[in-house]
């Protein structure tokens, strides 16, 4: 059996705008009513929540974005009170306070029932064993999918991150069907495999759900390879819910964007709409959450919505892989790179894989970029001519691909990531220098 919800993931457009309309209206009263924030924006610009009267009138409301999350932490967004929370989560706020989300029963059973349909929209059933190897935590990942295999009825194994060695064993021994962890754990994993003389048949695996950061196509194809399976893209962010606000079905070309519950919008760096099919920020409205809804999130993911009918028979629009966030970009002497580029050009190059960390520093008044990047296992053993001729290699694509003169060093396989939340591709050490 499949918790597929047909009635609601193949709903006509009609039917599902009226039912966002009716959903958003419900959310503007009640921001209105219980965060402070959102009432005294819409008085100051003479709105009251009957003004929404259709889904283009979204435009009046006003953004929210994370600093304003951080200007009111920690529970200034919440909407009902704390005894009505029955659990908090917490991004990791690398870059100052952490942002806080609340729960009331109800959203954490909404959730579990959205992350049931994005598993069974990856074929997962309640015949299949999923391994979870996203960390346990204030992170999402982990309880965010657990929850969801629960609703389905499939057995979890709750493996949290770290321990490649144990996780390895587990999945061999329980015969795990699913796995579910970053796209760069992987990676780390099949290495694992691979390294202590493990076969693709030794592992019942199907299919892999990875997301919580950016991984492109060659990353993809490399997973699949490795640990034989189909690899799909779980797109969601904490301030929203978690795990599960998009998910790639097997066609494999785009994530559908669960419009019964968020209500997705692409703007341009101004703030302005634009049409589907072009690229720009995600913006979403949660129209189904009491403990936090938030109007017109602003992400900082880039991508663009698609609303060409999916294969799949699904009517929710999809949205792009998101490859990069607009705070994602360094400007190095001038020059804006992308850590999407660099995994680009990286995915071309035989022996290396696409595991890296830019360090960006400052010698001389001069900016210089360092591409730290892990070889792959396979080449281990081979002689040190080998490795001069892939690092200048690597050195000479990457100056080309990014238009910047760069250095490249090779990194033994697995020491880039071991299994922590999400992998860090960034060193500025310019900061430090001024
Ligand atoms: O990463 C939630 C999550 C857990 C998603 C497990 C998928 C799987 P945060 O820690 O709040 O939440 O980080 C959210 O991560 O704004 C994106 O920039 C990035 N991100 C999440 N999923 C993807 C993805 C979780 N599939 C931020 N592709 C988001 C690219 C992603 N980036």
């Amino acid at each position: 059996m499949s918790y597929w919800q047909h009635d609601i993931e193949c709903i006509s457009r009609d039917a599902l705008k009226e039912l966002q309309l009716e959903k958003l209206r419900k959310t503007v009263s009640k921001v209105y009513e219980s965060v402070p924030f959102y009432r005294e924006i819409l008085k100051s610009r003479g709105l009251v929540p009957q003004d929404i009267r259709s889904l283009d009138d979204i435009s009046l409301l006003p953004f929210t974005e994370k600093d304003d999350l951080r200007d009111n932490y920690p529970f200034g967004f919440f909407a009902v009170g704390q005894e009505s929370i029955i659990r908090i989560h917490a991004s990791s706020g690398t870059t100052g306070k952490p942002t806080v989300s609340g729960y009331t029963a109800r959203d954490i059973s909404r959730w579990a029932d959205l992350m049931a349909r994005n598993l069974s929209c990856a074929g997962i059933s309640r015949f299949s064993v999923v391994h979870v190897a996203y960390g346990y935590g204030l992170f999402t990942g982990g309880l965010g999918v657990h929850y969801g295999v629960e609703k389905l009825g499939a057995s979890v194994i709750p493996a949290s991150g770290g321990n490649t060695a144990r996780q390895v064993q587990l999945m061999r021994d329980f015969h795990a069907t699913a796995l579910c962890c970053t796209p760069s754990y992987a990676l780390n994993l099949a290495d694992h495999m691979s390294q202590n003389g493990y076969a693709a048949d030794d592992f019942k695996l199907k299919v892999g759900i990875f997301g919580a950061e950016p991984w492109a196509d060659g990353m993809r194809k490399h997973i699949e390879e490795s640990l034989n399976i189909k690899a799909l893209d779980i797109y969601g962010l904490t301030e929203i819910m978690g795990p599960g606000v998009a998910m790639e079905c097997p066609e494999q070309n785009g994530l559908h964007i669960w419009e019964d519950a968020f209500y997705p919008e692409i703007v341009d760096e101004n703030g302005n709409p634009l049409p589907d099919g072009e690229e720009g920020e995600l913006v979403i409205t949660t129209i189904d959450k009491e403990g936090m809804p938030l109007l017109r999130y602003r992400t900082h993911d880039i991508t663009s919505l698609v609303s060409e009918p999916c294969a799949c028979g699904r009517t929710h629009r999809k949205i792009k892989r998101v490859k990069m966030r607009t705070d994602d970009m360094l400007v190095i002497r001038g020059v804006n790179v992308y850590p999407s580029q660099v995994e680009f050009v990286l995915a071309q190059i035989e022996g290396i894989r696409p595991q890296f960390r830019l360090v960006v520093d400052r010698v001389d008044n001069l900016d210089t970029l360092l591409v730290e990047v892990e070889l792959d296992n396979k080449l281990i053993g081979d002689t040190v001519k080998d490795l001069e001729r892939l690092q200048g290699e690597a050195k000479r694509k990457l100056s080309e691909g990014l238009l910047l003169r760069c250095d490249v060093k090779l990194m033994p396989t697995g020491s880039l990531t071991r299994g922590e939340v999400k992998a860090k591709r960034i060193m500025d050490l310019r900061d430090k220098r001024n």
